[in-house]
């Protein structure tokens, strides 16, 4: 209701009138409370020169501020922030629903223009104020202003949630809501967000509001456990304990991790299993943790929570936008999990959208010229924003917008650096040219090559495994996962791999230099024959483009070795995700699964390499290699070194699949 609202714009009493006030009410209270006898005469009263209420002035300001405490049908109330652009009228209303605190999102800089108010995390400036939309941010329930509980991705009504509330009903009563009490709205509603905020426009599909004309999911979390923030194929992302104990802790976030150590590295390694770091932080006290520490398996828990699941069995009914980054360093499974399984609804082809771009996680609304080294030639970024986003928002939202030409899927090639419009994902050229899987082999003397290599007798290459001195992810010392100045976790996809590729633990698998240029696009898939000393292991495998020794523009660049796809495998999944088994010692075993997708060209002077490892670590945490029945509690002692071969000749052969365009090698 409209009188829920908090207006910075109302009647303001004159200061003489607040003077007089003050006063009045100084000696009223003079007069009421005399001093407890001996402090009057120690300590006089004096009147505070701070208003019991303030109302902040907006004069001057080109949007207007109002606060509500929206109603859900379960009487909890959510913060929502609306900021309205003033004198507009017949306007969309674009929401954002998130865990990270709405009112620090709308109030970037305390600024009387809704750009720099609005410029940072979540919000495309450039869509919503070049615009004009009004822009709504809601506080999900739980967290900073709402009231209600909190739970992490709060699973849909159902098996895993027996309340008669969720994200996706709690969408649907705050569209309700703003529809009939923002009197400068058209009615119509677009939702969008990043990561956790991008997980909301998914939510909102299901039974949707009739106002909801589009959602936007923009790099969003979709499966925890098959490769998106908490698990990749089983392997636990060790280094995002702190995201769940700031998130869950406290209502506003605010009871922070602490370290003890510079580096996360030593951190991690000290620290003993992820059980045990998490217990030294207090988290057995968090509901999600436990809840993790009780599935590391792909069981029902994940299963029934993973939204492409969820969303293959919803009715198709609003336009959707999603948006993929190809060095999404949390997010990388997400989106295209979800194209899979809505894209064949899609009958008529206007309801499914898809843009992949060169970016880490949420930089399709930050500068997208480059990413760490690699430049791109072009703002990448403001032309998702204004080709592509600010179109299909248009065409949907406003009662009388041209159509938007956006194409089925819009695709960023990187190594060429060009778009290119298609019309499905993975679809090789403009004309609609298939990908062909096409081997890329392991061989020996390091190579790797198109032609299978020879039968005989089983030929590898070894390494000794030891989880007492885990192969870094990066070069140390290795930063926390944070987004402040100065911190560049969103650019480890982009690291140069040389320094992996020099350790005795890490096998690397070079091509000849290229006299023609090798396309991808699609699903590189991993399919490595291999063996561990041990009874259980992790498989690590990188695909990267090897720059040629020297390169003039950029002379950085000369030798530079740059992952394209790479992802990690819990060996105990190798027979099912949902029962590990113990490996058997010494034996020649395939373990084969998806890379994350990738666009890309390898250019004439570069090379193709394939590096495969055993840890990545503190990223994911170590595997102790010998089999318990739950890594969260491995003891120090079951930590053990392993002699690891991977096999290339005959039959036992790895390779890895590539998304091959035909013809371009
Ligand atoms: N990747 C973060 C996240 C999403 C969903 C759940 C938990 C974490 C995020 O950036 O929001």
């Amino acid at each position: 209701m409209i009188s829920n609202m908090k207006t910075t714009n109302a009647s303001r009493l004159n200061s003489v009138t607040f003077l007089l006030l003050a006063l009045l009410s100084f000696g009223a209270q003079a007069a009421a409370e005399p001093p407890a006898a001996g402090a009057a005469a120690k300590y006089p009263a004096f009147p505070s020169e701070t208003p019991a209420t303030f109302q902040p002035s907006s004069e001057g300001f080109d949007y207007e501020r109002r606060e509500a405490m929206i109603p859900m049908r379960d009487g909890v109330k959510l913060h929502t922030v609306i900021l309205i652009p003033k004198g507009t009228r017949n306007t969309p209303i674009l929401l954002t629903r998130t865990p990270y605190d709405a009112d620090a999102q709308t109030r970037r800089k305390n600024s009387a223009h809704l750009g720099p108010t609005l410029y940072g995390y979540d919000n495309a400036l450039e869509v919503i104020v070049g615009g004009g939309y009004i822009r709504v941010d809601q506080d999900i329930r739980g967290k900073y202003g709402s009231e209600g509980d909190y739970v992490m991705n709060r699973p849909l009504h159902g098996s895993l949630n027996p309340t008669p509330v969720d994200d996706s009903t709690d969408c649907y009563d705050t569209i309700e809501w703003l529809v009939k009490n923002i009197p400068e709205s058209n009615g119509k509603v677009g939702i969008l967000g990043i990561s956790y905020d991008g997980y909301e426009p998914l939510v909102a599909l299901v039974n949707p509001h009739p106002a909801l004309k589009v959602s936007v999911p923009m790099n969003p979390m979709v499966d925890g456990w098959m490769g998106d923030d908490w698990f990749h194929n089983g392997a636990f992302r060790l280094q995002n304990l702190p995201y769940i104990h700031d998130q869950e802790a406290t209502r506003d976030s605010k009871a922070k991790w602490w370290t003890d150590h510079f580096d996360d590295y030593d951190l991690y390694l000290r620290g003993g299993s992820a059980g045990e770091v998490a217990r030294r932080h207090g988290m057995l006290q968090l509901g999600f943790w436990r809840k993790i520490l009780e599935h590391p398996s792909y069981d029902a828990f994940w299963r029934e929570q993973a939204l492409d699941r969820i969303l293959a069995q919803q009715p198709l009914k609003v336009p959707v936008l999603l948006v993929h980054s190809l060095w999404d360093q949390e997010d990388i499974y997400g989106p295209l999990a979800v194209y899979r399984a809505i894209e064949p609804k899609d009958v008529h082809n206007d309801k499914v959208f898809l843009v992949l771009g060169p970016w880490h996680h949420g930089q399709e609304i930050e500068d997208g010229s480059a990413l760490g080294a690699i430049r791109f030639d072009s703002d990448t970024s403001l032309y998702f924003q204004r080709e592509i986003l600010r179109p299909f928002l248009d065409r949907y939202l406003r009662d009388s917008a041209p159509a938007a030409n956006i194409a089925p899927v819009t695709a960023f090639e990187t190594g060429t650096n060009r778009w290119r419009k298609l019309s499905a994902w993975p679809a090789g050229c403009e004309t609609g040219c298939a990908p062909q899987a096409t081997p890329l082999y392991l061989a020996a003397d390091s190579k790797l090559t198109f032609a299978r290599p020879a039968k005989g007798a089983n030929a590898f290459d070894e390494y000794v495994s030891d989880p007492a001195k885990p192969v870094p992810y990066r070069a140390r010392p290795i930063q926390p996962v944070a987004y402040e100045p100065g911190m560049t976790w969103s650019q480890w996809l982009v690291d140069d791999q040389r320094e992996a590729s020099g350790r005795p633990d890490v096998l690397s698998f070079t091509s000849d230099v290229l006299t023609a240029p090798v396309q991808i696009s699609g699903t590189p898939v991993a399919h490595l024959v291999a063996s561990t000393s041990g009874t259980d292991s992790d498989w690590v495998v990188k695909l990267i483009d090897v720059y040629p020794d020297e390169v003039g523009p950029q002379p950085e660049l000369g030798g530079y070795q740059l992952m394209v796809a790479a992802d990690i495998f819990r060996g105990r999944y190798r027979e099912s995700l949902e029962t590990p088994h113990p490996l058997a010692a010494n034996k020649p075993l395939l373990y084969r699964f998806n890379l994350p997708a990738a666009n890309h060209v390898f250019l004439p002077g570069h090379r193709i390499m394939v590096q495969v490892q055993s840890s990545w670590f503190p990223l994911y945490d170590r595997n102790p290699q010998t089999y318990v029945p739950n890594i969260f509690l491995a003891k120090p002692e079951d930590y053990r070194k392993a002699v690891q071969r991977v096999y290339y000749a005959g039959g036992d052969t790895s390779f890895v699949e590539l998304p091959l365009i035909a013809g371009t090698h």
